[in-house]
């Protein structure tokens, strides 16, 4: 049996919880940093040491010139974003030499599927998901239906077998779409693609060995969850959600890593909710609290630049998300952001059409529309809480607002992000 060495972080939210930060700040314990799934829909925010860098398909440790960085097999790789994403973090002085590694088993996310994911926007129409375009979902479609192209196909020793299976690809997509396709540019793309293969070649590992050999050597692993549990396929608003496995299990499938290593999986959960994207948000405020949250929590998509709708902590959706990846801890992240207010609300139940009052997290989508969220008001504490070191020194009401949601819970908030920076942190 394996020890344990895997720490696992996971969103569990709709995203940007504050993922990234907690990631760069654990990473100086670990030495081996992966993203389990998703793609460069993902968007984390890290301010260290004065500079902001936005991770968005790269794992969060590359922050730390101690960590080696893996892209797991259950993400979806877009490799000209890869590259460029590379550079970027190069321009801003971090040296990534020899510390980036991508599974050789990992689905490449072509200009094609991204092409695609905004056809398939325009035809939803109304029902849109508001996807961030990256071609995420029609990705793992293709993944799914088995007719995708995976990084170790990427190689110039067998170009002419990846051109013959991209070339169907894009006839498959081409029979479905007819003319809508005219513009994709099939030959740009696999010329970029051709460019691409010898740069990405050794970057490319057998990712089940190297996970093994990993945990073998006695390395610590930090798993970096993307999106988050109320956008997973399986548990989140469906269809309103993304197409990966952002739940625990997603880790497992992600990273071959095994169930006996586990040390922790730490939940990121905000002080108040945000949802970038369509679907249902029972606890958003459309009123003068969504906005102060919003432009107090900076709250704009990392990837798309869009506004993130925001609202009150939703406790009912909190605890699905626990019960599903079974959190041994909690990191409460934008406590700060909350400062000025007067008071504070938590949905603690939804009231059903029928009167009846729920704490069940419903299944249909449909139904979170009409349901109407029963709501604890908190006092306020109107003090600022970024000057705050130390749990002891938080207002006496941001602990009592702290309690309240440990024991709704059921899990321990052992750490508690009072501002944007590495030093924003209070560990208890
Ligand atoms: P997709 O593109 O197929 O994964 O979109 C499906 C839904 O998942 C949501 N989604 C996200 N939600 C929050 N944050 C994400 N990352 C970026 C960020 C988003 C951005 O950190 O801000 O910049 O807009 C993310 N990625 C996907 C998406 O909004 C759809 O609701
Ligand atoms: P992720 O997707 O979960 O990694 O989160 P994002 O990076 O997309 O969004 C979180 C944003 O909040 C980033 O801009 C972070 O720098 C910022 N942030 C993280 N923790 C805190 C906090 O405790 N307080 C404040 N004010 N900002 C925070
Ligand atoms: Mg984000």
């Amino acid at each position: 049996m394996s020890s344990a060495n895997v720490t696992i972080v996971l969103g569990t939210q709709f995203g940007d919880e504050g993922k990234g930060k907690l990631v760069d700040i654990l990473t100086e314990s670990a030495d081996v940093c992966a993203r389990s799934a998703g793609g460069n829909n993902a968007g984390h925010t890290i301010v260290a040491n004065g500079i902001t860098y936005d991770f968005h398909l790269l794992p969060s440790g590359l922050v730390n010139p101690k960590t080696v960085n893996l892209i797991g097999t259950g993400v979806v790789v877009h490799v000209p974003s890869l590259f460029s994403e590379l550079e970027a973090l190069h321009a801003k002085g971090l040296n990534t030499d020899g510390r980036l590694f991508v599974s050789s088993r990992a689905h490449i996310v072509l200009d094609l599927h991204q092409f695609v994911d905004k056809l398939s926007e325009v035809a939803l129409g109304k029902a849109k998901v508001g996807t961030t375009g990256k071609g995420i979902g029609p990705s793992y479609s293709t993944k799914a239906a088995r007719t995708g192209l995976r990084i170790d196909q990427l190689k110039p020793e067998t170009w002419v077998n990846f051109e013959r299976h991209f070339r169907q690809l894009v006839a498959n997509y081409r029979q479905q779409y007819g003319s809508l396709l005219d513009s994709y540019d099939e030959e740009g793309e696999l010329k970029k693609l051709k460019e691409l293969a010898p740069r990405i070649k050794p970057l490319v590992v057998d990712a089940v060995a190297w996970i093994n050999e990993q945990t073998k050597q006695k390395k610590e692993i930090l798993v970096e969850g993307a999106n988050a549990l109320m956008l997973d396929l399986d548990y989140g608003t469906y269809p309103y959600v993304t197409s990966s496995s952002a739940s625990i299990g997603g880790a497992f499938t992600g990273l071959a890593i095994s169930p006996f290593s586990i040390k922790k999986i730490v939940g990121v959960a905000k002080a108040y909710l945000s949802r970038v994207g369509n679907g249902p948000m029972p606890t958003e405020q459309l009123n003068e609290i969504g906005d102060y949250l919003q432009s107090k929590g900076r709250e704009v998509g990392v990837t798309t630049g869009r506004k993130r709708r925001c609202g009150w902590l939703d406790l009912v959706m909190l605890k699905h998300s626990t019960l599903v990846n079974h959190y041994t801890s909690l990191n409460f992240t934008k406590l700060d952001v909350l400062d000025d207010l007067k008071e504070i609300k938590a949905a603690v139940a939804y009231r059903l059409p029928n009167g009846e009052v729920s704490e069940i997290f419903p299944t249909n989508t449909e139904d979170l529309d009409v349901i109407e969220p029963i709501y604890k008001t908190f006092p306020g504490w109107q003090k600022d809480t970024t000057v705050c070191t130390k749990y002891d020194e938080l207002p006496v009401e941001a602990k009592e607002y702290i309690k309240f949601i440990e024991e709704f819970l059921g899990v321990k908030i052992e750490s508690v992000g009072c501002g944007p920076s590495r030093e924003n942190i209070i560990f208890r």
